[in-house]
């Protein structure tokens, strides 16, 4: 049976592009909500609602396991649903946490996500449940998002990213915290505006080895071979497969409606 992988759109790409590195026998499905993105300013419920479908939709590919490539939807979604659905659930912002309590030195981590994620502290609160010394700061990139799903030209992404960071930048963390699945695609423009000193950290590594921890304790580990899917809301899936490609390194992803 296939891993399930959802986002609102392409970000949840990013976390996938590291599931499949760290498990190369694994099947996955991949499911982007582009007709309904961006989550990160919608209401609580909106999320709910939006995410529960993309889970229904999974579990009658017959996933073995649900991972939340989206940080907005862990937040508010992940815990009710949970509860209503018989396969285990993967959320980025736990992994996260535990990362990031693992690799700051100084104690202060910032955190960069949407609006709806900071808005839930679920960041703050998942890092001090680990170490209550540690100091986390949030800021919301409500514009980081769709601008990815744009496709942009590089000198836009700078723009945009060069603005997002500017009061941020010269804060006094050590490591930065991708908080939204979409970000991961706009490393190298963060990278360019940011302290080297300062490390980027995409919480996609550790649930990739969360996932394969899951899967092996429950002795459900895939032998191969792996065949990977790719399903997006949006009527026009040719944004889709552009991205795609690129970011996966495979000319021959062909999303379906
Ligand atoms: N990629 C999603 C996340 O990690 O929060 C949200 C993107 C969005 O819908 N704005």
């Amino acid at each position: 049976r296939p891993i399930g992988v959802l986002d609102s759109g392409l970000g949840g790409l990013t976390v996938l592009k590291k599931v499949i590195e760290k498990l190369p026998n694994e099947s996955t499905i991949f499911i982007g909500d582009q007709a309904h993105m961006p989550y990160g300013d919608r209401s609580e419920e909106e999320i709910i609602k939006l995410t529960r479908a993309s889970v229904n939709f999974l579990l009658k590919q017959d996933v073995k396991l649900i991972i939340f490539g989206c940080n907005t939807a862990t937040a508010v979604a992940m815990p009710k649903i949970q509860k209503e659905v018989p396969v285990q659930l993967i959320g980025v912002i736990q992994s996260g946490a535990l990362a990031a309590s693992q690799k700051t030195r100084n104690k202060k981590v910032a955190v960069l996500g949407t609006t709806v994620t900071q808005e839930s502290h679920a960041y703050q609160k998942e890092i001090q449940a680990r170490d209550a010394a540690i100091q986390v700061k949030e800021y919301a990139e409500p514009l980081w998002a769709p601008l990815v799903e744009s496709n942009p030209e590089e000198e836009k992404k700078l723009e945009v990213v060069k603005e997002g960071l500017a009061e941020i930048k010269d804060q006094d963390f050590d490591t930065l915290i991708l908080g939204c699945t979409h970000y991961p695609l706009l490393t190298k423009e963060i990278r360019a505006n940011l302290a080297p000193s300062k490390q980027i950290l995409d919480p996609a590594d550790q649930v990739a080895t969360y996932t394969y921890n899951v899967l092996k304790r429950d002795h459900m580990l895939a032998q191969g071979p792996a065949k990977h899917e790719y399903f997006t809301t949006a009527t026009n899936t040719a944004k889709f497969n552009q991205i795609a490609r690129n970011w996966m390194e495979d000319a021959t992803i062909e999303s379906k409606h």
